[in-house]
């Protein structure tokens, strides 16, 4: 299995979480450098045509692309523990939940949308800063309203830990790189944090990968 991956993606950090709770280790994981714009490569192009990462290869491939789909594959090819419910409106609201984090939020504030408004737009760092704080705070007081229903328990879907956790975990370190002020949203801070203490989640966040700065 090979994990195409950077230390400061927020979509791949999605995946080494599910890796690491299904107790997966890639035999290979290879990086692609964001900074670099390597993940515009024609050789990783050819990969992942949206030029984003994670991608994920298993065996002969072909290439699974976009951290939702790989979380659930991995979800099917390695039952346990199972990160989504049984009962199919717990899995509609835990899936709800991972796509508002990553299909509304995250697509907002990634890179090739923040050289977008830079380059053309003519943004400057501040705009931009603002621009993904805003996108980010909207998410979390929408996560932190869902999170008041009665099916949120010690994580965002009861006491077990579900695929809405790992996108959660994903929108909070996200919130830490643009100086999110997550302290009003009382739910979705004791979550990141009841989060934070598991080993799966600690190992697999950013900046405990290779190449990560100290802070
Ligand atoms: N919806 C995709 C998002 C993938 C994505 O945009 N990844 C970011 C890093 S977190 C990326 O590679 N961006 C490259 C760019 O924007 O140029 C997923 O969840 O996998």
């Amino acid at each position: 299995m090979k994990l195409f991956s950077f230390w400061r993606s927020l979509a791949t950090y999605r995946v080494r979480i599910a890796l690491n709770l299904k107790g997966i280790t890639p035999d290979e994981v290879i990086q692609v450098n964001l900074i670099k714009g390597e993940q515009r490569d024609p050789a990783y192009r050819a990969i992942n045509p949206m030029m984003a990462i994670p991608a994920l290869i298993e065996g002969d491939g072909p290439a699974l692309f976009e951290s939702l789909a790989i979380v659930e594959y991995l979800d099917e090819t390695h039952p346990n523990p199972p990160l989504l419910p049984r009962d199919p409106r717990g899995r509609a609201r835990v899936r709800g939940l991972s796509q508002l984090v990553a299909c509304d939020s995250h697509p907002l504030i990634v890179p090739r949308v923040r050289e977008y408004l830079e380059h053309e737009f003519k943004f400057d760092q501040a705009a931009v800063q603002q621009w993904c704080r805003h996108w980010h705070t909207a998410a979390i007081a929408a996560l932190e309203t869902h999170l008041q229903d009665k099916s949120t328990g010690r994580y965002c879907h009861g006491d077990t830990v579900t695929m809405a956790d790992i996108c959660l975990a994903s929108q909070a370190a996200g919130a830490k790189f643009f100086q999110v002020d997550t302290a009003p949203f009382a739910n979705f801070s004791r979550i990141v944090d009841a989060l934070s203490q598991i080993d799966a989640f600690a190992r697999a966040h950013p900046l405990k990968q290779p190449g990560a700065p100290a802070a």
